[in-house]
C-alpha cells in the first residue's frame, strides 16, 4: 500500500463550467483528451505533471536531475530578445498591395508592371521614443514601415506619418535619440519629449523647427493607426527600363481620412487604455472592417530638383503637393492580424537598404546613413545574419545564393558547389547553381565628382520657411494646439534659459506663436530672433493638404460611438442609433453601470462592454447618454458618468442624449455651457440630423468660443 507521502491519487473538482482534476496539494490538473494534443518537452517527450517538480521526498528539495522543469524555465529565461533602439513598440499586420496602373513608363519595379496585381505586405506602426510597453497616446512620431513581399524581392518602405525629420544628417541620430529618451541617470520620463534634454538639443539645432510644428500639431497624437498619413519622407529615385531615372517621393493616404485626438484625451486614453491604437486595429481586422491606404508618388525630375527653392535631398524638406500633386498608383488593404506577435511584429526587420529594381537611393545624408543602421540593428536584435530566413523576412519569391552558415541556419543548400565561379554541371552529379543576370538590380550611375568633405551643404541651410508654410496652413484651432503643446512641453523643462532659446527660435518663424509661448510661460524676457543661417520666406503659399481639418472626409466609416446606458432608456431611440451608426460605417459599444448590461424600455437586456468607470468618453468618438427618468436619475449620482459627459464637453465632442439626461448634465457642471455639439434627441425621427451634425467629426466652434471667453489661454489667431 502507498504511504501518504507517494499517494499521488487524482480527484475530481468542478469549477462552474470546467471539470479538472486535483492533486493531493489542492493543484488543478488537466489531461489531455477528446484528440488534444499531448504535452511534452522540447525533445518531444511526453509529460506527465506539469504543475510539480521533481523533489526529493515529499517536502523536499528540487532534484537537479529534473530535466522538465530546467528545460521549461531555461527557455522562459530566454524569452526576450533586446527591444528596438527606437520604435520599440509597434503594432503590425498583413495585407496586400494592389496596382492601380502600370507605371512602366516611370520605373521598372515589378510591382507597378501591371494593373491590378496583388503584391503581399506585412505594415508595421510604432512610437518613436518609448519602450515596448509604453502607451501609445504619446505625443510622439509614428513608424509606418511596410515590407512588400515582390517578386523581384522584398521592397521596405520605412516611412512615418510626418514627411519630414528633425534632423538632416545620419551623424546626428544618436545625439537625437539619446536627447529624446528618458534622461540617463534617472531614467525618465518614459515616452515623453517633454524633459530638458531634448528640448535643450533641440533648441541647439535650428534644422529641427520644420519637425518641431509636426510634433507640436496633432499629428503627434493620431486617433488610431487606421487615421494616419504616411510618408517615405526621403526623396528616391524610379528608373525605367530604358534606364531615365525620376526622383520620387512617397505619400500613403488613409481611405478613413486623417485623424488626430485632443491632448487632453490623449493623456486620459492612456490612463484608460494604453493599447488604444493596437485594440482598434485589432479589432478593424477581426470584424472585417479592412483599413485601406492609397499610395501617392510625386514624381519630378532633375529640372524640378534644381529649380525647387530648397535641397530635394534634404529630409527636413517637403514638396507641397500644390507644387506636385500625388499620382495615386495603387492601394494598401490590411486584412489579417499575425498568428503570433513576437514571431512576427517583433522579429520583422525592416532594412531601408531592401531595395529593388527599378529604384534607388538619392544622396540624401540620412537615407545614406539608414542604409547601415538597419542591417546592422537586426543582427543585434536578432542575433543572427540569419534573421532573412525567418518567415516573416523571407522573400516570396524565389532566391537562392551562397551566403551559408551562421547561427540558426534553416536555410542551407544542397550539394558540392557553394562558390562561383564554378564548372559543377548536372554530368558531375551537382545540381545547377545560382548565377548572376543582366536583368539583375543595377544602380542609377550617377555622374560623381568632387572633393572628399565632412560638410553640411549651403542648400540646407534654410531652417525656418517651411516651418512657417505649415504653421499657416493649419486652421485657427490647430495653430491653437500648437501652441499649447508647445507651452506645455516647455513648460516641463526646468531650465528657464532652455525655454528662451526655444521662444528666440519661434521668433523666426511666427512673431504671434512665439509672443504666445512667450506669454503662456511667463518668461521675464522676450528674447531676440535666433541668428538665422538664411532669413525665413514669408512669400510660401499656405497648403491644404498640410492641415488635418481642412482635409475632414466628413465620413463617420471606421469611427466609434460609446453609448452610455442607463435603465429604461427609450428601445425604439436605441435602435434607431444603434442602426444608423451601423449603416454609416461606424461601431457601437455600450457602457454601463454594471457591465452585465442594462435594461431598455422595452425589457430587452443590452449588454455591456465596459462598466462605466472603465469607459470614458475619451474611448469613443461619439458618445451618447440614453436613460429614462430614474435611469438617469441613477446615474448622475455615479461620478465617472458626470466625467464621461464633461469630458466629452471639454474634448469639442458631439453628444447626444435623451431629455431624461439633464440632470445628469446639471450635476456635470456643463448645462449653461451647451451648445450646438450637445443634441437632444427627442425621438427616433431626431436621429437624422444628429448623425448628419457628426460629419464634423468635433464642435470645433466649442473650442473656438472657449478660446474667445478666456484670454489666459493661448490665442487662435
Ligand atoms: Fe529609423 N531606425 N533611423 N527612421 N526607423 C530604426 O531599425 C535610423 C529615420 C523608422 O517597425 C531602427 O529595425 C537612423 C527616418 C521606422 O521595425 C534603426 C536614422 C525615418 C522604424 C533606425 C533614422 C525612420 C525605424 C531601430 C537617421 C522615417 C521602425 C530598429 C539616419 C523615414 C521599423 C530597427 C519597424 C527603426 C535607424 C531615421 C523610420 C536603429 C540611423 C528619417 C518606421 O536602425
Amino acid at each position: 500500500m502507498a504511504t501518504k507521502s507517494e499517494d499521488q491519487t487524482l480527484t475530481p473538482a468542478t469549477f462552474a463550467d470546467q471539470d479538472v482534476k486535483q492533486g493531493p496539494g489542492g493543484e488543478t490538473r488537466q489531461e489531455a483528451k477528446r484528440g488534444g494534443p499531448i504535452l511534452t518537452t522540447q525533445q518531444g517527450v511526453p509529460v506527465s505533471d506539469d504543475q510539480n517538480s521533481l523533489k526529493a521526498g515529499y517536502r523536499g528539495p528540487t532534484t537537479l536531475e529534473d530535466f522538465v522543469l530546467r528545460e521549461k524555465i531555461f527557455h522562459f529565461d530566454h524569452e526576450r530578445i533586446p527591444e528596438r533602439v527606437v520604435h520599440a513598440r509597434g503594432y503590425g499586420a498583413h495585407g496586400y498591395f494592389e496596382t492601380y496602373d502600370s507605371l512602366s513608363d516611370i520605373t521598372a519595379m515589378d510591382i507597378f508592371a501591371r494593373a491590378g496585381e496583388q503584391t503581399p505586405v506585412f505594415v508595421r506602426f510604432s512610437t518613436v521614443a518609448g519602450n515596448k510597453g509604453s502607451s501609445d497616446l504619446a505625443r510622439d512620431v509614428r513608424g509606418f514601415a511596410v515590407k512588400f513581399y515582390t517578386k523581384q524581392g522584398n521592397w521596405d518602405l520605412v516611412g512615418n506619418n510626418i514627411p519630414v525629420f528633425f534632423i538632416q544628417d545620419a551623424m546626428k541620430f544618436p545625439d537625437l535619440i539619446h536627447a529624446a529618451k528618458a534622461e540617463p541617470d534617472r531614467a525618465f520620463p518614459q515616452a515623453q519629449t517633454a524633459h530638458d534634454n531634448f528640448w535643450d538639443f533641440i533648441s541647439l539645432m535650428p534644422e529641427s523647427m520644420h519637425m518641431v510644428m509636426w510634433i507640436m500639431s496633432d499629428r503627434a497624437i493620431p486617433r488610431g493607426f487606421r487615421f494616419m498619413e504616411g510618408f517615405g519622407v526621403h526623396t528616391f529615385r524610379m528608373v525605367n527600363a530604358d534606364g531615365k531615372s525620376t526622383f520620387v517621393k512617397f505619400h500613403w493616404r488613409p481611405k478613413l481620412g486623417a485623424q488626430s485626438v485632443m491632448w487632453d484625451e490623449a493623456v486620459k486614453i492612456n490612463g484608460a487604455d494604453l493599447d488604444f491604437h493596437r485594440r482598434d486595429l485589432w479589432n478593424a481586422i477581426q470584424s472585417g472592417n479592412f483599413p485601406e491606404w492609397e499610395l501617392g508618388l510625386q514624381l519630378f525630375d532633375e529640372d524640378f530638383a534644381n529649380q525647387f527653392d530648397f535641397d530635394v535631398l534634404d529630409a527636413t524638406k517637403i514638396i507641397p503637393e500644390e507644387l506636385v500633386p500625388l499620382r495615386k498608383v495603387g492601394r494598401l488593404v490590411l486584412d489579417r492580424m499575425p498568428d503570433n506577435f513576437f514571431a512576427e511584429t517583433e522579429q520583422v526587420a525592416f532594412c531601408t537598404q531592401n531595395i529593388v529594381p527599378g529604384l534607388d537611393f538619392t544622396n540624401d545624408p540620412l537615407l545614406q546613413g539608414r542604409n547601415f543602421s538597419y542591417l546592422d540593428t537586426q543582427l543585434k536584435r536578432l542575433g543572427s545574419p540569419n534573421f532573412t530566413q525567418l518567415p516573416i523576412n523571407a522573400p516570396k519569391c524565389p532566391f537562392a545564393h551562397f551566403q551559408q552558415d551562421g547561427h540558426m541556419a534553416f536555410h542551407n543548400p544542397r550539394g558540392r558547389a557553394n562558390y562561383e565561379p564554378n564548372s559543377w554541371t548536372p554530368e558531375l552529379g551537382v545540381e545547377p547553381s545560382p548565377r548572376e543576370t543582366p536583368k539583375g538590380y543595377r544602380s542609377v550611375p550617377e555622374q560623381l565628382d568632387g572633393a572628399k568633405l565632412r560638410i553640411r551643404p549651403e542648400s540646407f541651410a534654410d531652417h525656418y520657411s517651411q516651418a512657417l508654410q505649415f504653421y499657416v496652413s493649419q486652421t485657427p484651432i490647430e495653430q491653437a494646439h500648437i501652441q499649447n503643446a508647445l507651452i506645455f512641453e516647455l513648460s516641463r523643462v526646468e531650465r528657464p534659459d532652455i525655454r528662451t532659446r526655444m521662444v528666440a527660435h519661434l521668433r523666426n518663424i511666427d512673431e504671434t506663436l512665439a509672443r504666445v509661448v512667450y506669454e503662456g510661460l511667463g518668461l521675464p524676457n522676450y528674447p531676440e530672433p535666433a541668428q538665422a543661417a538664411k532669413p525665413t520666406r514669408v512669400d510660401l503659399p499656405s497648403s491644404d493638404a498640410l492641415s488635418i481639418v481642412k482635409k475632414n472626409t466628413g465620413s463617420l466609416a471606421g469611427r466609434k460611438f460609446g453609448i452610455l446606458l442607463g435603465d429604461g432608456a427609450d428601445a425604439k431611440l436605441f435602435k434607431a442609433i444603434e442602426k444608423a451608426a451601423s449603416d454609416a460605417g461606424a461601431q457601437v459599444e455600450i457602457i454601463a453601470a454594471k457591465v452585465g448590461g442594462a435594461e431598455l424600455s422595452d425589457g430587452t437586456l443590452v449588454e455591456a462592454q465596459y462598466k462605466i468607470d472603465g469607459g470614458p468618453s475619451v474611448l469613443f468618438d461619439f458618445p451618447v447618454v440614453l436613460a429614462s427618468g430614474p435611469g438617469a436619475d441613477k446615474l448622475s449620482k455615479l461620478p465617472p458618468a458626470r466625467q464621461f459627459v464633461a469630458d466629452a464637453f471639454a474634448h469639442n465632442k458631439f453628444v447626444a442624449y435623451s431629455p431624461e439626461v439633464v440632470p445628469l448634465l446639471e450635476k456635470a457642471g456643463i448645462i449653461d455651457d451647451l451648445d450646438d455639439g450637445f443634441i437632444a434627441l427627442e425621438s427616433k425621427k431626431t436621429v437624422g440630423e444628429y448623425i448628419e451634425a457628426l460629419s464634423e467629426i468635433r464642435h470645433w466652434a466649442r473650442e473656438q468660443a472657449m478660446l474667445a471667453l478666456n484670454p489666459d489661454l493661448p490665442s487662435a489667431t
